[in-house]
């Protein structure tokens, strides 16, 4: 009879015993857990403030008139809400090729920074800084007469109303229309105008020219009205793009960084972070990820929580630092209800 001998595990290849219960098994990923300061909480501000419309691509989610916005937030904000990114959706205000709605006196974002900080003081608010809600072409940038971007008109244009939203009160700036240098631009005006050390640019960094936009669009009413976006959105099979989009924005002076969208980029997410960790990393779960998951899980693919838990604590494994979601008001009562228990 030969010698069966036994297969003698190696002691460090035991590895339950480092996950015996709830305690080991969160030690296991510290550097994967969510707290309420992970999220950024991005909202739909329209011009009739008693109005609440809803919005059928993302079941759940409505614009809110200003008054209603304040409603909606309060319960947030107990749970532990922290910041928010405000969206500007015009009916009544013109669109135009300049976008001069986007920093018009009566524009709702414009009217709502100053309510927002007074009704919410400890409320971080950063405002969306693009032309596509406003322009008549709905692109993201002004375009000359040959129907090309005319990126330094854009740059002009875009620095300007990221300037309003900075005298408004908005703390953060956040231009998301990817033209080239518009950080630089940004941040140049902010500080001859005295905003440089008291407002942040968070830049919109690798942004791809996605297939997961559409809900948003529907939302914002800001799709193109012809072509697409691939000519200033990274091409989605591009992470030499991204990388030199992060040198750029770096150089330039953005305080923050984002990825967007981000579950079918977190290659580039871990990129990005392991180059520059002295940033932090903003991904922006876009609303057609939103709509993929609230979809899949109403169709009983799975159950919600479990599995955004699963998505959110994998973004942040993979290096994400704030997580942009419309699920934040979801998992905001979720990390409540656990800290309670
Ligand atoms: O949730 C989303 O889909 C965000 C869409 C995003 C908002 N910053 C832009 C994407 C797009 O429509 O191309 C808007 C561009 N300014």
């Amino acid at each position: 009879m030969t010698d069966q001998k036994t297969f003698k595990v190696n002691n460090r290849h035991i590895m339950q015993s480092g996950i015996m219960n709830p305690t080991l098994r969160e030690w296991q990923g510290c550097n994967s857990q969510i707290t309420t300061g992970n999220f950024m909480y991005p909202v739909f501000i329209i011009e009739k403030d008693d109005e609440i419309q809803p919005i059928s691509s993302m079941p759940g989610i409505n614009r809110f008139g200003i008054n209603k916005l304040r409603d909606h937030l309060e319960k947030i904000v107990e749970n532990g809400l922290k910041s928010v990114l405000l969206f500007g959706i015009i009916d009544i205000l013109p669109k135009n090729d300049t976008a001069t709605s986007a920093d018009d006196k009566d524009n709702p974002v414009i009217r709502a920074i100053p309510k927002l900080r007074k009704w919410f003081p400890d409320l971080t608010i950063a405002c969306d800084v693009c032309l596509c809600p406003y322009t008549s072409h709905g692109h993201c940038a002004i375009l000359a007469p040959d129907g090309r971007i005319d990126n330094s008109a854009s740059l002009e244009r875009i620095s300007d109303i990221a300037l309003s939203y900075a005298k408004a009160g908005a703390h953060i700036v956040a231009p998301s229309d990817m033209m080239d240098g518009r950080i630089g631009a940004i941040k140049t005006k902010l500080v001859k105008n005295n905003l440089g050390n008291k407002v942040a640019v968070l830049s919109y960094t690798a942004k791809f020219a996605s297939n997961f936009y559409g809900p948003f669009r529907d939302a914002a009413k800001s799709k193109p009205s012809f072509g697409d976006r691939k000519c200033y959105q990274l091409p989605h099979n591009s992470s030499g793009m991204a990388l030199r989009a992060a040198d750029r924005d770096v150089s330039e002076g953005a305080d923050m960084l984002m990825i967007k969208p981000v579950m079918a980029y977190m290659d580039i997410l871990k990129q990005i972070k392991d180059k520059y960790p002295e940033y932090p990393m903003f991904v922006y779960q876009v609303s057609g990820e939103y709509a993929m998951i609230y979809n899949a899980a109403q169709g009983g693919a799975f159950d919600l929580k479990p599995a955004l838990m699963e998505i959110m604590g994998s973004l942040r494994r993979a290096g994400a630092d704030v997580i942009i979601s419309y699920f934040t008001p979801l998992v905001l009562e979720w990390l409540k209800l656990k800290n309670k228990l």
